[in-house]
Formats: structure tokens, sequence, C-alpha cells
């Protein structure tokens, strides 16, 4: 298999032996668009993320606006979600207050986001990553990481070839563009799609991870936020190089866990594996009791422990569902199921817990429980975020705080916040 290759045709470009691949353009159709790397068909880790995503979309849907300006965003936040590559040059990006964005750039075209056809779009970029390999992790609605170890022989070209072809399926089958890195982990593959957006293909291999990193600021680290910023450009540290060679005894000194992290991460290590989701189509969560439970209170604690539990797990596989079903096994053994449809899917413990605390409250009448149980069902992805994460008769504060909170605890871990709920004998 080639190291070298035209990233239009697909052509193979003959490598030096030793020495410096100097080809400026494809001997067979003249692009300059050439792919190399002396690991090219090595690497088999690959991120996908699609150019200015919604606004892409829409040029798409309409050919008028393919030279103009596009920010698409407004809405309730009044921030931009994105903007076209056309608006960038005027300094317009993801989450400024679109008011900034107008002045900066007054002759833009503003249009409101459409979740639902981006969502859909998103799902046929998906089908087309599946094509190449099952082994497919989304991410969100527009980049997922995807393992192509062992399709080489499937496909008889190395993975980068392989990915190179889909990007060129992509823009012709679904009309939008993607960046690609290509690596051998999940964070370098990453870092790699950021690289050289748009209609980019970045490689990152081990004999130029280090250079690659050390040229680049710690904000390109992914989850590495503001506040983290803050605190590394205190101590003096604000690029990847300047990780590399600092003492890790002095980064777990101040950082902790995150020390750790960091230090490999600037070493280009990463052990997570590529995860594809999984297909289930319902979750669910129960709890034996010791002794049985009649007291409404009581019982009304450990629905609230399970629908946090029940949350998390889709959350981590990244599920809503719109069908709550509350389960109960009397003391002689009977089971009781009542269920509910929600308006709007949903993965949120809040949620959950509004819903199936009615069920219970119909039910808990006296009767001694051995049993407690709550499911979620007509499962789906969870892509189309915005859409969902809606209130449905939940208080919005309740339910944004629990956002909030699911940040934390991804940075920090579950103990970092408990909700009082699950502790005392409140049960509001
Ligand atoms: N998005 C959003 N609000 C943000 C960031 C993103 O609504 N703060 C939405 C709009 C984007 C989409 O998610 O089109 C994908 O996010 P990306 O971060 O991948 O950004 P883009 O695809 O728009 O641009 P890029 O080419 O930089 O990936
Ligand atoms: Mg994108």
């Amino acid at each position: 298999m080639s190291l070298a290759f035209c990233r239009d045709c697909f052509a193979a470009a003959s490598v030096p032996a030793k020495g410096h691949f100097e080809q400026k353009r494809c001997r067979a159709c003249n692009s300059p668009r050439l792919a190399y790397h002396p690991e090219l068909d090595q690497l088999t880790i690959a991120h996908v993320d699609c150019d200015a995503f919604y606004a892409a979309v829409e040029k798409r849907d309409n050919p008028q606006l393919k030279d103009k300006p596009v920010i698409i965003g407004g809405g309730k936040r009044g921030v931009v979600a994105t903007a076209c590559y056309v608006a960038r040059i005027y300094g317009i990006h993801s989450a400024m207050p679109m008011y900034k964005a107008i002045k900066a750039c007054p002759h833009a075209v503003v249009l409101k986001p459409n979740i639902t056809k981006y969502s859909a779009v998103g799902r046929e970029i998906r089908k087309l990553f599946e094509n190449v390999t099952p082994q497919v992790e989304p991410v969100s609605i527009d980049e997922a990481f995807l393992d192509l170890t062992g399709t080489e022989r499937l496909h008889k070209q190395s993975a980068a070839v392989t990915m190179a072809k889909l990007a060129k399926r992509i823009e012709q089958e679904v009309g939008v563009t993607v960046s690609v890195g290509l690596s051998y982990n999940k964070f370098l593959a990453k870092i790699a799609s950021d690289l050289d957006k748009p209609r980019g293909f970045s490689v990152i291999g081990q004999t130029d991870v280090i250079p690659r990193l050390a040229a680049l600021p710690v904000s390109k680290i992914p989850g590495v936020g503001k506040v983290l910023q803050e605190k590394l450009k205190h101590d003096g540290i604000e690029r990847i190089s300047q990780l590399q060679t600092t003492d890790l005894g002095f980064l777990v000194d101040r950082y902790g866990k995150s020390g750790h992290w960091l230090a490999n991460l600037a070493q280009g290590q990463d052990t997570r594996s590529v995860k594809p989701r999984s297909r289930a189509k319902s979750l669910s969560s129960e709890t034996t009791f010791d002794t049985d439970i009649s007291d409404k209170e009581t019982l009304l604690r450990h629905l609230w422990r399970l629908c946090e539990k029940l949350a998390k797990r889709a959350k981590s596989g990244r599920k809503v569902g719109k069908t709550v079903t509350l389960k109960l096994k009397t003391a002689d053994f009977q089971i009781r199921t009542r269920s509910r449809t929600l308006a709007r899917p949903t993965q949120l413990s809040e949620i959950l817990y509004v819903h199936s605390k009615e069920l219970l409250l119909a039910e808990a009448d006296g009767t001694a429980f051995r049993l407690i149980g709550i499911g979620l069902s007509g499962l789906h992805e969870d892509l189309e975020e915005q859409e969902v994460d809606l209130f449905d008769g939940v208080d919005e504060r309740k339910t944004e705080s629990e956002r909030a909170i699911d940040l934390v605890r991804q940075k920090f871990g579950d103990q970092a916040i408990m909700k009082g709920r699950g502790m005392t004998k409140s049960t509001k």
C-alpha cells in the first residue's frame, strides 16, 4: 500500500525510498490535494467532522447562499450556532452574541437553525460511516470516531484511502464537506481533523506526534475548558509544548488526576477505544428491597435514585426515550407496570422523576412492595440534543441545572455533586 495518494482521483503517488516527498500535484489528475505520511498505511483511527455544519446544509439547500457570509443562530439564546467559512473571515464564531456578529458583518445572511433537518443529514452521514466500518462512535450531530482496524483487507486499500473516498462520497451524496483526522488513537485523530479545515485531511503518526502537538495551544485539547486554561496560564503554561516538558510531579501536584491526563495527552497517549453505540431499544433499572416497603416517601426516595441511575445510563449511551414505565412488585409477587408516553423524548432524571412519581403516587396506597423499577423505552439516539432537551412540564431551571451538574460530573466524577433528594427525607 502506498504512503501517498491523490484525494481527488485516489491514484497512488510514488514516494522516494529516501528523502522527502516533494511531489506537488497528482500526476494523474493534476490535483494539488495529495496525502502523504510515512505511516499512512498503518494508521486506522479516524475522526470526521463536518465543516460549518448547519451553514453547509443551508448552503446546499439554497445555492444562492454559496459565496455569501451565512450565520446560523439567534433564537432563544441569541448567539451564533455556527458561521460559514466566508463569515469566519469577519471574525464570527460559534457562541458569539448575535448582535456582535451582525456588527462585524452587517451584510451576513442570518438564518434560524432547523435542527430537525440537520439531524436528518447527520443520520444520513452516519449511514455512510457505517458502510466502511461497524466501529463508529458518534460524538455529536456532525462528528464521529471510526476505527478502521482490520478493514484494509476487506476494502483492499489502506484506511487512509478508505477515509478519503468516504469524504468524497459524503460531498457527492450528501452535499456537505467534512474534514478527516487520521492517527493511532482518538485524541490524535480528533486533533488532526481540526488542523486542516475545511475539506481537510490530516495525519498524525508516531514519527511526528511530538512536534505536531508541540505547535498547538492547550485550548486545542478537548476537555480543557476556560477554567483549566486560566489555571494553566497562571502557571505559565499556554502551549502543549510546555506540557511536554513540565515535570509530571508538578502537574500532578497542581492538577491532580487532570495533571496525569494532560501529561499523557501532551505525549499523544490515549488508551480510549472507539465505542460503537449499543442498539438497545429500552433501558431499565430496578431494586429489590431488603424488607417490603409501603411508605410513600421511602418509595419516592428509591425512585429518585433509580431515575438518576437510568438517566446516567441514557446519557452515557447518548439515548433518549419517550416512554417511561414504572414497575412494582407487591409483597405477594404480583407485578404492576404503569407507563406514560411523553410529548418529547428525554434522558433527564428530573423528567423521568416527575412522570414516574405521578405513576407511583397512584399506586402507593399502603400496599407493601418488594421491588421498584423504572424503564425508558422508545429509545433513539440523542443527536438532536437541542430538540429533545426541553422541559415537558418540568421546571426549566431544574433541567438546566441537571445539564450543568452533568458537565461537572463528567470532569470530576459522580461524587462531585449529590442531589439532596437521594440522601435526605425530602422528596420534592
Ligand atoms: N453548534 C452550536 N453551538 C455551538 C457549537 C456548535 O449550535 N456553540 C452547532 C452548529 C454547528 C454544529 O453544532 O454547525 C457542529 O459544531 P462544530 O463545532 O463541529 O462546528 P461547525 O461544524 O459549524 O464548524 P467546523 O467546521 O469548525 O467544525
Ligand atoms: Mg463541525
